[in-house]
């Protein structure tokens, strides 16, 4: 017996359509412990098929009886197949629980009901594109005429558990999809593999009954929790909404093209920018200059207005003067006054007074995902990646990681191919973040004040880093291979939404302001106390401190970079705890929170072609602890993230090498030196490891039946 599942909205025509397979062959009941009513029967034409009547609902969400008898059965493993009636008339409402049903994992046949009424109506809606868009079998009926019903049961019959082996789930949101693999992979055995997805969504949303029903580990709900945590905020949004818009998005984009008549398909003003920005030559332009507009508005002008004000006045002198009447007033020890004055205003201050820039540039690279501009570029990424056997997912992970690495190291999960994972985990941090974003700041406003390019340029330069070594990657025995495919939808442009924007700027804003009142507030507690004292603990100059002595130790590694100062030094190990730490610790060891007063000194200690090297080596070097443990998850291999720490550093101190180096010789007349020379060879070995042969890939770890393709 094949045992079929009816199930549809109420009012789709489910009863008719099921008094209409089994005449008088049925029979009712109640469902156990509930009084919903149960029909069941075998159909007429067909007694080795058996029709299991699901009470009419609208969602797989359980806050009705309904809904938690037809979970339940479904969840329970007793259809074979699904035949999902759906009204035609109201195809969008009805798609929400399809895309549901679909998760559950039992292969779904859809019966477009009241085909009839729709095209009394004039209507039409293609089953063939709406087939293609979901992934499964679609059939017009009608179940008061009669007509599909008997050729929507036969195909449901067929498509059952046994005979379908791959489902096609509805693709969401990659970053949506980047957590739900997460989860997934949590969960584990602990769900049944075929409906995995629908528990990773269900636990998602926040579903208490699935949540109760499935019994996981502490380990596995606060791993969980993280997740959607992370996501939350990437997306701005609570996570039942994140799903429910993600649904509709999906559902909208499927009706949209089953509903399209051919003539329909002209060229709107969406397609006609999307020929100009997707362009194969004006693409890379546009994109350069978009990004230029975008950096050179947060971090050059308009960032820097409210920049100039929060730094000098509010930085600068308010809180310092507030702080220091206080202290005064409440007649406070010195140590005291030394840690609150010179090491939490200066340090956090330091940091804070970069507030304004970050929040600038969040609203524009919001406007640009909000408007649908930075899908256009994935996909003319998608072609250049290509080109180079990259994967264009890889972009993705890119993208996020102008917010945080560690979001954008997690959304590698959308990489099937474990190597091109590895490599996308080992490169998306070379893009700056909202972190390294204040040193680029400080750099550019310090050192080259009047260059609207500086600041830009480590964009570029973190995706340039990001495609050679990809490129150089790829080529290597232990992560050469095929490319992950990449398909993804071009939602139509559309005018920004204010409040979308704002509430994305406002969420980075606030959690930059977290993390300065958390990790910066201890880190620069750690610094001053480091820089204040000496080894016997007596409070010192700057200059005599632990710190000092630490740094003097290490600062050599950096002479050949341009920045062998102590401090220098200091603040690219301090950066590791987390990137912001950089401009606190100078703003400690300079004794002086304001951007004004950090630039004098800093102009005094480097020139522009050593802090654009450290601007450089800060940019590519081991991301902070946070993306590093990120890393360690992702790769779920200590030797692997080693090497990624290990490859992410050496490519910093090579590059900011080569920049200091050729620098002196071409910007400042020097003499070439030793050291010129093996910046020279460094960067033929780079050119190399770039432009030779791929080595022959070991077959064993990729395999094209785990890329669920074959290559043609
Ligand atoms: C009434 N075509 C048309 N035209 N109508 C259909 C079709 C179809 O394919 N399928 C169902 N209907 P249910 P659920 C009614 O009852 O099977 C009609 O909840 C009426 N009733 O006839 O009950 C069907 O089980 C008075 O209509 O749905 C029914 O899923 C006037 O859709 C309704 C007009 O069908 C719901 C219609 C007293």
């Amino acid at each position: 017996m094949t045992e079929i599942a009816l199930i549809g909205n109420p009012n789709s025509g489910k009863t008719s359509l099921f008094n209409l397979l089994t005449g008088t062959n049925q029979r009712v009941g109640n469902w156990p412990g509930v009084t919903v009513e149960r029909k069941s029967g075998t159909v007429k034409k067909d007694k080795t098929i058996q029709a299991q009547d699901l009470p009419g609902i609208y969602s797989m969400s359980p806050y009705t009886p309904e809904e938690k008898v037809a979970r339940d059965y479904l969840l329970g493993n007793h259809a074979d197949s699904i035949l999902n009636v759906v009204d035609a008339t109201n195809l969008e409402r009805n798609l929400y629980l399809t895309t549901q049903l679909i998760e559950t994992g039992i292969p779904v046949t859809l019966a477009l009901n009241m085909s009839d009424v729709l095209k009394q109506a004039g209507k039409s809606i293609s089953t063939s594109k709406l087939s293609y868009q979901l992934g499964i079998p679609v059939v017009a009926t009608s179940a008061v005429k009669g007509f599909g019903v008997d050729k929507a049961v036969k195909i449901a019959a067929q498509t059952t558990k046994e005979s379908v082996s791959q489902i096609q789930y509805p693709l969401y949101d990659d970053k949506f999809e980047a957590a739900l693999a997460e989860i997934i992979e949590i969960l584990g055995n602990s769900v049944p593999q075929r409906s995995a997805r629908f528990y990773a969504i269900k636990l998602f949303e926040g579903d208490v009954l699935v949540e109760e029903d499935l019994n996981l580990s502490d380990f596995q709900k606060a791993e969980i929790k993280d997740i959607i945590t992370i996501t939350e905020e990437i997306f701005t949004e609570d996570a039942e909404s994140i799903v429910i818009n993600q649904r509709y998005d999906f559902i909208e984009r499927v009706a949209k093209m089953a509903q399209s008549q051919d003539s329909d398909f002209k060229l709107t003003l969406s397609d006609k920018i999307d020929r100009l920005v997707t362009n194969r030559i004006l693409a890379m332009p546009i994109f350069a200059l978009v990004m230029f507009l975008v950096y050179f508005l947060s971090i050059q002008t308009v960032g820097t207005m409210w920049t100039d004000w929060v730094n000098e006045v509010l930085f600068g002198e308010l809180v310092p003067g507030w702080v220091q009447a206080g202290l005064d007033y409440l007649q406070v020890a010195d140590w005291l006054e030394s840690l609150i004055i010179d090491g939490i205003v200066a340090g956090v201050g330091a940091v804070l007074g970069f507030l304004p820039q970050i929040f600038v540039l969040f609203v524009c690279l919001g406007i640009l995902e909000d408007i649908g501009y930075m899908s256009r570029i994935a996909f003319v990424m998608d072609r250049i990646f290509r080109r180079f056997g990259l994967s264009g997912k890889s972009f993705i992970p890119m993208l996020i990681a102008t917010g945080c690495g560690v979001p954008a190291i997690m959304a590698s999960r959308t990489i099937e191919n474990e190597r091109d994972r590895r490599i996308t985990i080992m490169t998306s941090t070379f893009m700056p973040c909202s972190a390294k974003l204040e040193i680029i700041a400080l750099i550019a406003g310090a050192f080259f004040p009047d260059n609207p390019f500086v600041a830009p340029s480590t964009y570029f330069l973190g995706l340039l880093a990001i495609v050679l070594s990809g490129i150089a990657l790829k080529k290597t025995r232990v992560l050469g291979g095929y490319a992950s495919p990449f398909i993804m939808e071009l939602p139509s442009y559309h005018l920004p939404k204010i409040m979308t924007v704002l509430r994305y700027g406002f969420t980075k804003a606030l959690s930059f302001m977290k993390r300065a009142g958390t990790i910066i507030f201890s880190l620069t507690v750690m610094i001053w106390f480091l820089s204040s004292y000496n080894m016997s603990f007596e409070a010192v100059e700057t200059d005599q401190s632990i710190l000092a002595s630490l740094g003097q130790s290490v600062a050599w590694i950096f002479q050949p970079l341009g920045f062998g100062n102590w401090k220098a030094a200091v603040a690219a190990f301090t950066g590791l705890a987390a990137k912001e730490t950089v401009v606190a610790t100078f703003g400690i060891l300079y004794h002086d929170s304001s951007q004004t007063g950090l630039a004098q000194a800093l102009l005094g200690d480097y020139s522009a072609l050593a802090a654009y090297s450290f601007l450089v080596f800060n940019l590519l070097c081991a991301p902070c602890f946070a993306a590093i443990g990120a890393i360690k998850r992702e790769m779920n291999d200590l030797k692997w993230t080693l090497a990624a720490i290990v490859f992410q550093t050496g490519l910093a101190y090579v590059v900011s090498l080569m920049i200091y180096q050729f620098g002196l010789v071409l910007l400042y007349g020097q003499q070439v030196s030793l050291w010129t020379l093996v910046a020279l060879a460094l960067l033929f070995t780079l050119g190399y490891f770039i432009m030779r042969k791929p080595r022959q890939v070991e077959e064993d770890v990729i395999s094209l039946e785990t890329l669920g393709m074959v290559q043609e």
